[in-house]
């Protein structure tokens, strides 16, 4: 994940395989939804920068990242070559960041082992607003690039 020590800056784009003919699906979460959608962005702009074609990918909005696991398993019923599922969930006051955090990557696992492709979790789980901006676009990249990368490599398997 992008941070401090690890920044998708230094990346090699010819480094990754081509996309051409592979088909996406992204499921999005609305909370937060300036953070996901500046992850979806980043996420977009790499699966059409390695050839995947606008009418390949589906894009599906669900409330908030506890329903990404749904949303994620239903798009994996729709003949994909990967699922990415777009979240940001941001520490509050209470234990809510702790249920929704390990449900969602729980969930998103359990997809991973019984599902019929891969699901990329691209969720941030921050304890702040400005980690979360620092890492959709910020000073350590874009997290929803790197999952378009991953559902790339992923595909290909
Ligand atoms: C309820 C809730 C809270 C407090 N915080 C977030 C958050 O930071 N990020 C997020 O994606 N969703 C949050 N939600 C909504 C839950 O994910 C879920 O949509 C509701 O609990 C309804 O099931």
């Amino acid at each position: 994940m992008s941070s401090s020590n690890n920044n998708l800056v230094d990346l090699d784009l010819s480094e990754i395989p081509s996309a051409k003919n592979l088909k996406f699906g992204i499921t999005v979460s609305k909370w937060n939804s300036e953070i996901t959608n500046s992850l979806l962005n980043g996420c977009l702009d790499m699966l059409q920068s390695k050839g995947v074609n606008k009418n390949d990918i589906e894009v599906l909005y669900v409330p908030g990242s506890f329903e990404l696991v749904y949303g994620s398993k239903y798009l994996q019923n729709k003949n994909y070559d990967a699922v990415i599922a777009i979240g940001s969930v941001i520490r509050g006051e209470t234990k809510h960041f702790d249920f929704i955090c390990n449900a969602t990557s729980q969930g998103i696992k359990d997809l991973n082992i019984s599902g019929n492709c891969p699901v990329i979790f691209c969720v941030l789980t921050d304890d702040n607003v400005q980690q979360s901006i620092d890492r959709s676009g910020g000073k350590y990249g874009n997290k929803g690039t790197e999952a378009a990368i991953a559902a790339i490599e992923m595909a290909l398997i």
